[in-house]
């Protein structure tokens, strides 16, 4: 790589003045800095991260001898704009997580070489074998299967290891992702379809506006005087590459920030947002006595009611409610006799009434408000009430579809999912919850469709094989210990890997991944962005390991069916693509010169924002819901057939405060007094990156506890504790602080699990405790459940941890 010489940055620093009129002396110099491919011993390639992340930024990888010897990131210079980091033109800057990424890719410990189990499921224990013997085994394995318990009888568990990905998207409910178009194509599949993510609000945003994908870019948010973090972390969670930094700049340009979280977290610290401490699994609650101030107040935008809603009260309902089942009379406790004013709602979230009622006028008479309802408070029981709310919290007072405001949904601007591979149909309707993936095994035919999250009219299920892509699933669903006892029954099972992870152990032939550094691809922004990446391959695949496109169609040319699974190059499916946004976009996107470059930056010229059409013109552009309007109350709903549908269970037609299963006063909250909490981890994407010893260095994994609480149990930072409920147990070091409120604890999701004799857990896995009990929409449990943590002898033994050198672990609390 060439220094920056100062002439090259002094003709930068003239351009960055008008960056439409740049200099084309600016171009090559720039070009020289991190062109995406280099010549000679050193060189530089431009890629991306390819997980879960939360982000999707510019990895440029250092080649030295064909080596990587370190990995940078996007300085402007891709887009011939070294050095420009505008809001609109901003750098697509990698996190720890990627610059660490050489750390993962070298790791000693990838899987090097197809392998079959020899011992027990779960010992871990197999040896090398080719990949032939590999492929023989798996082929034959699913003819017979199929043959024998016929089409529903391959369990599709793919999920988060390669996410908007061009050639390797693996998210099972995306229909042109590999596994499902493999399994599909073979004819034997079963696919589940409630994502932990955010299901949630999958169900709430399809009921309420119609969509879940929203459209919304950051910049947008550059626009808000009221930022609202309701359960959003986006210090950690990134949500889109830049939306952490447009929050900044927010910031700067006088917004205010709010969080409602039960953590006071890095976020909520770094915007200097007021802190509203509330008990997990309770928000419906505050937002509906929110509403209940507004509505009653005579605070909400009457106009935008009018105009662009249905059900919020008896004026509004549309034909066929009957009459008092308005959103509004069920506020004012017209039928149950309970008004859900603050003083209700305090006895139940914990936040003092007059807080809700003040912070209710602050929302109502602030304009524009962006309400982040995040997907953590959605990851409860009736998690989809509470998205439910807050979008008619954001409605009603008029902060939809106007510049600035948000009501929160799942971006997906420009260009959304990156899709080129043809869409499949599965073989048979029957599906299952993936919450619910070890009852729907362990019952068999005996679980009921309502319980599996099957719908009443189609085959149950009848899983003998789980064929796995990218999913540490034994430990990232909840449960772990009924999972581990599921995954016993079953008679065959495939996985994909990159590394020997908790799940892995339990395969019976293990197969060898290559990162996506190890071929080309393609890729677009995480939620939000507008750009594209082009993913060079970065080095030749290590070892024997090959990416999962090759894999699946190696296999599918066994099974016959090549030419429908893949009959293209990499490069020509790329080119495709890139036709295909051209055409979809209305832009001339040069093939070969966003190769060169490795990126492509839309120019937009105003911020995008959610639902901009439907509320500029709503005759022209309705919602598109049943109704063409936001429905706070659906007809849809009440007329479901709910037992039919794969919700199994009626969900009330309007927002609704349902008490949380485990809930204050329930005889499991007596017995486990404190609630959990288990959110995402700054240096973790799941699992993910749980192994890299340079990002252990910065973190350990612990559970974080009140000082109150703390002290009631003789508990201090650093004590190794056991954490426990009926379901399970889990071991690791408690770290105390006043950043969480009393009676709630957090663990944060993903450490690897490594169970003991005795089926304990030594090394902070928290899906050792959640429940695997489904919300009838679909929304996890992950969060609010009880436990009870107490001092411990027993060990903690995060394997990983040996091989960092150091670490810094107290950032949370100081040593006590
Ligand atoms: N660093 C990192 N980033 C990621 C990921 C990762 O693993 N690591 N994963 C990515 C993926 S796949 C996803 S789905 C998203 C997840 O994104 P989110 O679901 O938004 O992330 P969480 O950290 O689970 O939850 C966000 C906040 O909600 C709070 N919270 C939990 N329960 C409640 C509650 O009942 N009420 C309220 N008010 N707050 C609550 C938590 O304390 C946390 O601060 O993140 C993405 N980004
Ligand atoms: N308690 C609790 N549990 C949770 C959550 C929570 O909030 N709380 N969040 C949930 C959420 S939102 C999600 S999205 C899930 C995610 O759960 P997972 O999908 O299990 O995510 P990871 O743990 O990152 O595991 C992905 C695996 O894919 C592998 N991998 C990486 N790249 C590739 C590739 O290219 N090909 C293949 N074949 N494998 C690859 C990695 O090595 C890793 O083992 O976890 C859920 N679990
Ligand atoms: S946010 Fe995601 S894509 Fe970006 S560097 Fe971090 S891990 Fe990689
Ligand atoms: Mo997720």
């Amino acid at each position: 790589m060439r220094p920056i010489d100062r002439r090259c940055f002094l003709k930068l620093s003239a351009g960055t003045l008008g960056i439409l009129a740049l200099p084309g002396g600016l171009v090559s110099c720039a070009r020289g800095r991190v062109g995406a491919q280099g010549e000679g011993l050193e060189r530089t390639v431009v890629t991306s991260c390819a997980h879960d992340c939360g982000g999707r930024c510019v990895l440029v990888a250092h080649l030295h001898n064909g080596t990587i010897a370190r990995i940078s990131t996007d300085d402007g210079s891709l887009a011939d704009t070294y050095g420009v980091d505008r809001p609109d033109l901003p750098q697509i800057r990698a996190c720890l997580r990627g610059r660490s990424y050489r750390n993962r890719v070298y790791s000693p410990h990838r899987l090097k070489y197809p392998m079959r189990r020899i011992g027990k499921r779960g010992e871990g224990r197999f040896v090398r074998i080719s990949w032939e013997e590999a492929y023989d085994r798996i082929a034959s394995e699913m003819v017979r299967i199929k043959e024998k318990y016929g089409p529903a009888a391959i369990l599709n568990m793919a999920m988060a290891g390669d996410t908007v990905s061009l050639l390797n998207e693996l998210y099972p409910f995306l229909p042109w992702s590999l596994p499902r178009r493999f399994l599909d194509l073979f004819g034997s599949a079963v696919h589940w379809w409630d994502t932990p993510c955010f299901e949630g609000l999958v169900f709430a945003a399809g009921h309420t506006l119609g969509d879940l994908l929203d459209g919304s870019e950051a910049d947008n948010f550059l626009y808000s005087k009221l930022v609202v973090l309701w359960g959003h972390n986006p210090a950690y969670t990134i949500f889109g590459t830049n939306t952490p930094w447009y929050l900044k700049l927010a910031k700067e340009r006088g917004a205010r920030f709010v969080a409602v979280d039960p953590i006071y977290t890095d976020s909520a610290a770094a915007y200097g947002a007021e802190w509203i401490p509330i008990r997990p699994a309770t928000d419906t609650a505050m937002v509906l006595a929110m509403i209940y101030v507004i509505a009653t107040e005579g605070l909400y935008d009457k106009a935008f009611v009018d105009r662009y809603t249905l059900g919020f009260d008896e004026e509004h309902l549309p034909k066929g409610a009957p009459p008092g089942s308005s959103f509004k009379s069920y506020l004012l406790g017209l039928r149950d006799g309970v008004p859900k004013t603050p003083q209700w709602a305090e006895s139940i979230t914990g936040v003092p009434a007059a807080r809700i009622a003040s912070f209710a006028r602050e929302f109502a008479r602030t304009k524009p408000v962006a309400l982040f309802h995040g997907w953590g408070p959605g990851r409860v029981p009736h998690g989809e009430q509470f998205h439910r709310a807050a979008y008619t919290l954001a409605v009603i007072t008029g902060n939809i579809g106007v510049l600035g405001a948000h009501a929160a949904g799942v971006g997906g601007a420009f260009p959304g999912t990156a899709a080129i591979f043809p869409p499949t149909r599965p073989p048979v309707k029957t599906t299952v919850r993936l919450s619910k993936w070890a009852d729907a095994v362990l019952l068999g035919e005996k679980a009921s469709p309502q319980l599996i999250g099957n719908f009443a009219d189609a085959p149950p299920p009848n899983i003998k094989m789980i064929y796995v892509t990218g999913f540490n699933f034994l430990q990232q669903t909840p449960n772990i210990r009924k999972n581990v006892e599921a995954i016993q029954k079953v008679e065959f099972v495939v996985c994909h890997e990159q590394f020997m992870n908790f799940t892995g152990k339990f395969a019976d032939i293990l197969l060898p991944v290559a990162t996506h550094l190890e071929a080309d691809d393609a890729a677009t922004a995480w939620t939000r962005g507008h750009y594209l990446i082009y993913r060079h391959k970065v080095i030749d695949p290590l070892y024997e390991s090959r990416r999962d496109l090759e894999i699946f169609t190696d296999l599918a040319e066994r099974l016959g069916f090549k030419e429908k699974f893949n009959n293209h190059t990499r490069e020509e499916w790329i080119k495709m693509w890139v036709e295909q946004v051209s055409a979809q976009f209305g832009v001339k996107i040069d093939y070969e010169d966003f190769k060169r470059k490795g990126v492509y930056k839309f120019h937009l010229p105003e911020p995008a924002y959610a639902w901009k059409d439907q509320i500029a013109d709503p005759e022209k552009h309705p919602f598109p819901t049943p109704s063409g309007k936001v429905e706070i109350y659906s007809q849809q709903m009440a007329e479901y057939d709910w037992k039919k549908t794969k919700y199994g269970a009626p969900i009330p037609p309007i927002p609704t405060y349902i008490p949380p299963e485990e809930g204050p006063g329930t005889a499991i909250a007596k017995k486990y007094p404190l609630q959990a909490v288990t959110p995402h981890w700054r240096h973790r994407t799941h699992s993910t990156w749980d192994n890299v010893p340079w990002l252990r260095e910065t973190y350990t994994q612990h559970v974080l506890m009140s000082s109150a609480d703390a002290r009631r149990r003789g508990i201090r930072t650093g004590d190794v504790v056991k954490v426990h409920n009926d379901r399970g147990a889990t071991v690791l070091p408690a770290v105390v602080s006043e950043r969480i409120m009393p009676g709630v604890v957090a663990i944060f999701e993903g450490a690897w699990c490594d169970l003991d004799a005795d089926g304990v857990d030594h090394a902070g896995s928290a899906n050792m405790l959640t429940p695997d009990w489904a919300s009838p929409s679909g929304a996890y449990f992950l969060n609010g459940f009880r436990v009870e943590v107490e001092k411990t002898d027993l060990e903690y033994r995060p394997g990983w941890d040996k091989e960092s050198a150091q670490r810094e672990w107290m950032q949370w609390g100081a040593k006590v």
